[in-house]
């Protein structure tokens, strides 16, 4: 059954009504600049035909009724006038935390019967909380006539995850996730809030390897490099790295603690790289796209410490079927998740057949296969 017919069923069953409108954010792919973001840097992402459907219906008092499918269906009820955080139900805390940030600016907005449901695998790096939040900033604009533009959504989704789940992220994933473009990429100059669209060249597919690595600390090892990126900034008396060049960097190397140093030294050379990607992606230049991605990865790897074993010989195996015809690395906020092929059509067989015949076997895990489009932003239906 389509995504949305169930959807449509599940309101009818459980509300009584059919849902007035149905509502879609996608998760997200990076193809390079990872961890740039709250750096005031650059990322190249694409938004992914996975992502968070809503089917929604407005009410005409300031109650939230929600029944979550993919969270074992469980239900949760609230009142817009009484938003707080809950210890049971996670989930409802994306939810809370959005429309608390959509309140500030409208704290007029009506209540709503809402059915969700999700298809990005959660806690692999593909931004399934930001689709969420993205999913819900979409509906509860379009239920109350509000004329919200995507980058506003996106500072929102932001602000739910930094002022009330608790998670320090940056704008990459909300960005993509609103004002994602079909078979395009994004450049995201995350200081200005420009950005600009790049074609996914003919012929290449996306193709997403899940590791299935069970992430642990992700938040607090994720909050801990930012502060690190901070105190690096806060060495040169400057507002973010992105401000500080390479020759800067080296010539303090002796000055700055060894850690601060490689972390610094990650976010300086990614923000060069992923302005080069963006250069190489518009011109169909494979080689360099590749050279980029493999660099990418060793510097995750070696200065900024976030893959994992296994995520490192899913990049190597894949990396010697690639050859310089496309690029692999780690993609998303680090410690496990996924990696990010940009794949020539004809070798996505052999990548798939490459991982299913080594990465049991060296790990005892099995890996998931993703072949994505690259997808349009949130939209209504
Ligand atoms: C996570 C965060 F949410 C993003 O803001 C970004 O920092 C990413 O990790 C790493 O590039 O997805």
């Amino acid at each position: 059954m389509p995504r949305t017919t169930m959807l449509i069923s599940q309101f009818e069953q459980h509300f009584n009504c059919p849902p007035e409108q149905l509502f879609h954010a996608p998760g997200r792919v990076n193809l390079i600049g990872e961890h740039t973001d709250y750096n005031d840097g650059f990322v190249l992402p694409a938004a992914i035909n996975f992502g968070t459907d809503i089917a929604a219906k407005a009410r005409a008092d300031r109650n939230i009724n929600v029944l979550a499918i993919d969270c074992n269906s469980e239900t949760n009820s609230f009142s817009l006038d009484k938003i707080e955080f809950s210890q049971q139900q996670m989930w409802v805390n994306y939810i809370r935390g959005t429309l608390q940030a959509l309140m500030q600016s409208y704290p007029n907005i009506s209540g709503a019967d809402l059915v969700v449901s999700g298809n990005v695998p959660q806690g692999t790096g593909l931004s399934s909380s930001a689709s969420f939040e993205i999913a819900l900033l979409k509906t509860f604009a379009t239920l109350n006539n509000i004329p919200l533009d995507g980058v506003k959504a996106a500072l929102m989704g932001q602000s739910a995850e930094n002022n009330f789940v608790g998670c320090n992220c940056g704008i990459m994933d909300q960005l993509i996730s609103s004002m994602g473009k079909q078979g395009h990429a994004m450049l995201l100059d995350c200081r200005s809030l420009t950005f600009e669209y790049a074609v996914i060249p003919k012929g290449m597919s996306l193709v997403i390897v899940n590791s299935n690595v069970k992430r642990g600390l992700v938040d607090s090892e994720y909050n801990t490099r930012r502060e690190q990126c901070e105190a690096a900034a806060k060495h040169f008396n400057k507002p973010a790295l992105r401000d500080v060049t390479l020759e800067e960097l080296e010539a303090e190397q002796a000055n700055l603690p060894p850690l601060i140093y490689k972390r610094a030294k990650h976010i300086v050379t990614e923000n060069t790289r992923t302005k080069l990607a963006l250069k190489a992606l518009n011109v169909n230049d494979m080689v360099t796209m590749s050279q980029l991605m493999a660099q990418s990865h060793l510097s995750m790897k070696n200065d900024f410490d976030i893959t994992t074993s296994q995520i490192d010989f899913l990049v190597d195996i894949t990396a010697q079927v690639l050859g310089d015809k496309g690029g692999v690395r780690m993609t998303g906020g680090g410690f496990g998740g996924c990696i990010v092929a940009l794949t020539p059509d004809h070798l996505v067989e052999q990548v798939r057949n490459t991982i299913d015949t080594h990465y049991y076997a060296k790990t005892g895990l099995q890996a998931d296969v993703y072949v994505c489009l690259a997808s349009q932003g949130a939209f209504s239906n």
